[in-house]
């Protein structure tokens, strides 16, 4: 038995499942989890001392890879001056003015998670319009507050059940679900319920359905929309912000949102979120305004610390987008030519370092085509490219993230151990 298996059965008598978060667990991948202990750039190591290039990098934060220098100095600064105040600091006045100068939010407020971003962006959107109706896309993900536990992707998907026990039929009744990628099905659902919406919140790139980008013109027609019927447009950018350009998917797919959340990129690593908007809407928030959201460890000043260091970064060198544009297209069109060759029905989709390898026939536009991908050539994806030494996600519904550590060399060695995986897999 490995390190990890004895982990894994230590873990499983006192946490659920053996976690903290489900799609870790490996369920769908038929395997027991690799405990980790440490990383640097962009391997990661396991406690039975296998080294793994890393194509997860914390679920997107680890845009510059593990262990940044700078990130990591940041941080031990910072710790040596207290962990947590629940005061006001300098440093989150610094994150605050970064953000707004890198994403064009005019005010924003930190939280601790994504999940908790969008839940009080959603209750800033209820709280701003009088209106208590939401709409949500099918397969798309926002964390798990209740009203987005409804055709949610991400862990739901794999477990088959896109719903959650224990959410109130009253609640998810005011979460209504469109077709992402199809505009028309989100005018549809307007017009059923007029004067009734609040808020049209969308994945700008679909990622926790596997990575499924945006039709062009797409969200330029939920603003449309939005603005047609007077529900606010919010972008969750927790897996693009930052990650598909400095201003996120805002500046990448030119579209302009009401409120925008964000999560764990900002921190670097560190649990964080934020949402935020126009001053007009903003102002909404206590103690400025009635809407009312709170938290102890909200700007926490190590978190800042490692985020800031890590936005700086990527402030100062837009170049780190070219290259992982460029990475993310080498490894697209190495993976694409593998499973042409092998003749194995497959389709990659990518959006900048974001990409997904779906084993289905029919392009991947949206979650029916997602839904109806071969999960037992995926599980056989996964621990191939696992025994080889390619750390990637152990679900379909799951994305790959570049970062900027990976080589150009390392790439060549993800699509060997891919051609290795593909001729076992035929
Ligand atoms: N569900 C998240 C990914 N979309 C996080 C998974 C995890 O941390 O295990």
């Amino acid at each position: 038995m490995t390190r990890s298996e004895q982990l894994f059965e230590a873990a499983q008598k006192v946490m659920p499942g053996g976690v903290n978060s489900p799609v870790r667990a490996c369920r769908s991948v038929g395997t027991y989890p690799r405990f980790l202990q440490k990383s640097k750039g962009s391997r990661v190591y396991d406690v039975d001392g296998n080294e793994y290039i890393d194509l997860i990098g914390s679920w997107g934060p680890l845009i510059l890879g593990h262990c940044r220098r700078e990130v990591e100095d940041a941080v031990l600064a910072a710790v040596k001056d207290g962990l947590s105040f629940g005061a006001p600091t300098p440093s989150e006045v610094e994150m605050a003015e970064l953000v707004c100068q890198m994403t064009g939010v005019e005010m924003v407020r930190m939280v601790n998670s994504g999940t908790e971003a969008v839940m009080s962006a959603l209750r800033l959107a209820r709280g701003a319009t009088g209106r208590s109706k939401l709409i949500k896309f099918a397969g798309c993900y926002h964390g798990h507050s209740d009203s987005m536990l409804v055709k949610a992707g991400s862990g739901l998907m794999t477990g088959g059940q896109p719903d959650s026990a224990g959410v109130p039929a009253e609640m998810a009744g005011d979460t209504l679900t469109a077709a992402y990628n199809d505009a028309a099905s989100v005018r549809r659902l307007l017009e059923a319920n007029p004067g009734q919406v609040a808020a049209v919140i969308v994945e700008p790139v679909a990622a926790n359905m596997g990575v499924v980008p945006p039709k062009p013109g797409f969200l330029q027609a939920l603003r449309e929309l939005c603005d047609e019927f007077g529900a606010l447009l919010i972008l969750d950018e927790v897996i693009t912000g930052f990650r598909l350009a400095r201003g996120g998917a805002q500046a990448y797919y030119g579209v302009k949102a009401d409120l925008v959340t964000y999560g764990k990129i900002i921190g670097g690593g560190m649990p964080v979120g934020a949402y935020g908007g126009s001053r007009k809407l903003m102002e909404q928030v206590a103690p400025l305004g009635p809407v009312y959201q709170a938290g102890t460890l909200s700007g926490n000043p190590v978190a800042m610390a490692a985020g800031l260091a890590q936005l700086r970064i990527l402030q100062n060198d837009p170049q780190i987008y070219a290259e992982l544009d460029r990475k993310g297209e080498v490894l697209q069109n190495g993976l694409r030519e593998i499973f042409r060759e092998a003749g194995i029905p497959a389709q990659v989709n990518r959006a900048g370092s974001l990409l997904t390898v779906f084993f289905t026939e029919e392009p991947v536009t949206g979650y029916a085509q997602a839904r109806s991908s071969d999960l037992e050539r995926y599980k056989q994806w996964y621990n191939g490219l696992l025994s080889r030494g390619i750390y990637t996600a152990p679900s379909q519904f799951e994305a790959m993230f570049l970062c900027a550590a990976h080589t150009d060399q390392e790439i060549q060695t993800i699509l060997a151990a891919a051609r290795e995986t593909v001729r076992d897999m035929q």
